[in-house]
């Protein structure tokens, strides 16, 4: 119930905040413009299991460097950024700390690399999944995952 209140209330702010200053919006580019989020998209949880992955292409349009340091969902109860690594001969994953995006490049999450570890997933997920991207600056932005399957 609670998080369904705290959606409504979202909704609502969202549509007088367009109506209110449409040319703001129009005209000023915000900070989070200079990050670009595209191709977000979840994998479908093998049947049974409360974790996955997600992948997604962020491109830094500013000059500096940009550290992604955290991820949440209200779908997921954690998210870890994570890399591959060869040891020994065999992959694994790691948990790292941050990402690093330099300035005027795109850094790619897909499978067999960087990727975004699901936990304590809520099932079933919807097929529109949104989430919140946190940098080192303080400044996070929403996108919106896609679900697909693997097969
Ligand atoms: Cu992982």
């Amino acid at each position: 119930m609670f998080s369904f209140a705290k959606l409504s209330l979202a909704a609502i702010c969202t549509v007088s905040l367009q109506f209110a200053a449409p040319a703001v919006f129009a005209t000023e580019p915000s900070a989070s413009s200079q990050i670009q989020i595209s191709n977000a998209r979840v994998r479908e949880p093998i049947p049974g299991r409360m974790m996955s992955a997600a992948f997604l292409t962020l491109k830094n349009t500013a000059k500096h460097t940009r550290k992604l340091v955290s991820v949440s969902a209200e779908w997921a109860g954690l998210i870890e950024i994570h890399t591959h690594l060869h040891e020994d001969g065999v992959m694994k994953m790691r948990q790292i700390n941050s990402l690093e995006i330099p300035g005027g490049e795109s850094v790619v999450l897909e499978p067999g690399g960087l990727h975004l570890m699901l936990f304590k997933l809520q099932l079933p997920l919807e097929d529109t999944l949104p989430m919140e991207l946190c940098f080192s600056n303080g400044e996070c932005i929403e996108t919106t995952a896609t679900l697909f399957s693997p097969m």
